[in-house]
């Protein structure tokens, strides 16, 4: 296992040197932001992240995302030309010596949250989703700002994209997703990188827009559609198990099995309500699921990719992007690797009895 921290690039008020100084953490997670979605990411580009990664101790480990064109989750005529894009991106990736790419396959929104500064207990200031309050906002309104969206859509911008998804329901999004992975993987698989798709949070559908990426046997259905390691996953803790019916070391044991994890995000939530939670510390006694359970499943399965601590709460004052902070996640990173110390020596002293 390598224990990775998100960096949004120069503009992340977080930065490399700080990140290198957490105890544990050798790899990051970034990506190319000034590339429009869809277009190639110019292999300079790519060199030159991976080098400013580097020259501060640490190794370029996953792209965290390489977007979808909605042309593509829609299936419009003009898709082709942004799946030849993808695979141009994936082969220039591929030679600058970047192995894994994570991407999703949400209409229009990423994450979404109802509220992004919730005063926790504790005083600190968490992301919280509250089904109630999503379903009375208006996505058309122009006014929302959420996290893991792009805020740069014009209003009727997105009134068309909500009218083209009218005529697209779940299975149509299914076809989409198997046309723009059956074009992609043969791609991946040629030049040596290893995708995973990101679930989708919360999993279950929002604003009317189909969500497909939900549960086990979405995952299932959706390795089968390229059934090789190449078309893999990134199992999202928090995301997967907003629903509590997602059994999470289930899961991992279920396709870490059959190596089918190319990465993993490890957070914790703590349930509030029907289709409700809040984002908690990352330690099991903060939230509903058992971030200890959780990495035994990983060890169990020897998995040796990537994991990072995904969102953290904002705590000792620290302002900055929402869940993206420095200190919560670092608490994060630290906590999970002093669970793995213990579960990898644990091992190993019972295969020597
Ligand atoms: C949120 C992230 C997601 C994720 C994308 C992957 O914090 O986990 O935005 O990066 O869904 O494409």
């Amino acid at each position: 296992m390598q224990m990775t921290f998100r960096w949004f690039g120069d503009s992340d008020p977080v930065k490399l040197w700080q990140i290198r100084q957490i105890p544990g953490v050798t790899g990051i997670v970034s990506a190319i932001y000034d590339v429009p979605v869809g277009e190639e990411w110019p292999l300079e580009k790519i060199v030159q992240l991976k080098e400013e990664v580097e020259s501060a101790g640490l190794s370029l480990s996953v792209i965290e995302s390489v977007p979808v064109h909605e042309h593509i989750k829609l299936g419009l005529p003009g898709r082709d030309r942004y799946i030849e894009n993808y695979g141009r991106t994936l082969r220039n990736l591929a030679q600058a010596g970047v192995g894994i790419v994570c991407y999703n396959f949400m209409p229009v929104f990423d994450w979404t949250r109802s509220q992004l500064d919730y005063v926790l207990e504790d005083g600190s200031n968490a992301l919280i989703y509250e089904e109630e309050v999503v379903q009375r906002m208006n996505p058309l309104s122009g006014e929302l700002q959420l996290p893991g969206w792009d805020s740069s859509y014009r209003k009727e911008e997105l009134r068309l994209l909500f009218d083209q998804y009218a005529l697209v329901d779940e299975e149509k999004l299914w076809d989409n997703l198997a046309y723009f992975v059956k074009a992609i993987m043969p791609i991946a698989e040629k030049v040596g990188v290893r995708m995973a798709i990101h679930p989708d949070d919360p999993p279950w559908p929002i604003f009317g827009l189909p969500r497909i990426i939900t549960d086990g046997d979405a995952l299932n259905k959706f390795l089968r559609l390229y059934d090789h390691p190449v078309n893999g996953l990134c199992l999202c803790s928090g995301s997967l198990g907003a629903n509590p019916n997602n059994d999470m070391p289930a899961l991992i044991r279920r396709f870490g099995a059959e190596g089918r994890i190319n990465f993993m995000h490890a957070r914790n939530i703590k349930h509030t309500g029907e289709r409700s939670f809040q984002e908690s510390a990352h330690l099991s006694s903060a939230g509903s699921l058992d971030m200890g359970e959780i990495m035994r499943a990983l060890r169990d399965v020897n998995y040796a990719g990537p994991v990072r601590p995904d969102h953290g709460r904002m705590i000792w004052g620290e302002t900055g992007k929402p869940g993206y902070g420095l200190y919560d996640r670092a608490l994060g990173a630290v906590y999970l690797n002093g669970m793995w110390e213990a579960l990898t020596k644990e091992r190993a002293a019972s295969d020597k009895n």
